[in-house]
């Protein structure tokens, strides 16, 4: 009997070693590992945690800039914005169906952010002040999210990757817009300028501190790298937001609030100042200025449209009903 047992437990190691062989084969091919493929427990976990992380980020991101929806500056400036806040809409519902792919429902992760257990970027805790602040969200936050997704179009996980591409296309649109905004009021009467200095000024080391903690600080920096579910760390995609974006704002006539920022033409880098990793920690335990607020209005809006959920619900339990009496 224990013989038998052991033979058994034998045999489903070699099975499971095979796999995960077989696994690690397609990584090294570069073959997209896709829904129904074999994967080891702790990178389907992984996906699922960073997947729903990043959905919850473009569904709560869209609570910043819909604050001025209604205040735009001219029916132009709407319409973009208003296009704009719906496209974040869609990011997310690509990335829950993304996630869902791996076994996870789209309730329990809208449950996990409603609660308060899951996280979402750490960017959307801040407010939005005045109208140059979206303009600057379109710039960096955007910005900053392409340098970060962009790699993400290469994920070894298949839906990700390819929910990505699109996703990436969009964000381009958005940043474009955001730097568009930035340019009129940088070119227009000095109060106009200020007020895109001002959002600069604040925007700026939060945008710095959205690719995550330092690598030093990273918790899965080393084995989402290994599985091809990340292609650089989070301080070599910090790097090439503040390359790229730093002649952009002297295009811009703004002034990057670091003392510390200057070329370093040995590296063929900027050399930048640490940002205030302090106060990025506490933003994601829930101490950012607009935590609260964000979440509230999440929690709100998922209230709202219980009556949706219900009438949706009620309509394919007809549909059923019918089906079945027709069969
Ligand atoms: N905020 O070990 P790492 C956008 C957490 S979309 C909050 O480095 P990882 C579009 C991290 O989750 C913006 N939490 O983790 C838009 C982990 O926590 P856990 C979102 C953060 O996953 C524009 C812990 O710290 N983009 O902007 C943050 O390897 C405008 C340890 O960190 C994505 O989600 C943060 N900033 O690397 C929408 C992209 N950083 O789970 C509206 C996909 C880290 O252990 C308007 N995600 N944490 O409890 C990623 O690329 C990665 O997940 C990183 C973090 C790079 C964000």
């Amino acid at each position: 009997m224990y013989t038998q047992s052991v033979e058994i437990s034998a045999a489903a190691d070699d099975e499971n070693d095979a796999r995960l062989a077989a696994f690690e084969a397609k990584l090294d091919r570069g073959i997209a590992i896709e829904a129904d493929d074999w994967m080891p427990a702790a990178y389907r976990e992984t996906l699922v945690r960073q997947i729903s992380q990043h959905a919850h980020s473009e569904y709560v991101g869209m609570l910043p800039e819909a604050n001025w929806i209604s205040r735009a500056p001219s029916l132009e400036r709407k319409c973009v914005l208003l296009a704009k806040v719906q496209d974040e809409a869609g990011h997310a519902l690509y990335l829950y169906s993304a996630a869902e792919t791996l076994g996870t429902s789209r309730d329990e992760m809208l449950a996990a952010l409603l609660s308060g257990r899951a996280k979402y970027s750490s960017i959307f805790n801040y407010p939005t002040l005045t109208w140059a602040d979206v303009g600057t969200i379109g710039w960096l936050v955007d910005g900053a999210a392409i340098i970060n997704q962009v790699p993400l179009t290469r994920c070894s996980y298949g839906p990700y990757a390819r929910a990505m591409v699109r996703v990436c296309k969009e964000e381009s649109f958005h940043q474009r817009q955001g730097f568009d905004v930035l340019a009129t009021l940088c070119s227009g009467t000095p109060e106009q300028r200020a007020l895109a200095q001002d959002a600069l000024d604040r925007w700026w080391w939060p945008a710095v501190m959205m690719f995550g903690p330092p690598d030093a600080q990273s918790s899965h920096n080393e084995r989402s790298m290994r599985w091809k579910i990340k292609h650089f760390t989070n301080d070599e995609l910090r790097q090439r937001f503040v390359d790229q974006t730093v002649p952009q704002a002297a295009h811009l006539g703004l002034t990057i609030p670091d003392p510390a920022l200057r070329f370093n033409a040995e590296r063929g880098h900027y050399d930048f100042g640490t940002p205030n990793w302090d106060e990025f920690f506490a933003v994601l335990r829930g101490g950012g200025p607009c935590n609260r607020e964000r979440l509230g209005a999440r929690v709100a809006a998922h209230d709202d449209g219980a009556w949706v959920r219900a009438a949706a619900a009620a309509h394919a339990l007809k549909r059923a009903e019918r089906a079945t009496s027709v069969a």
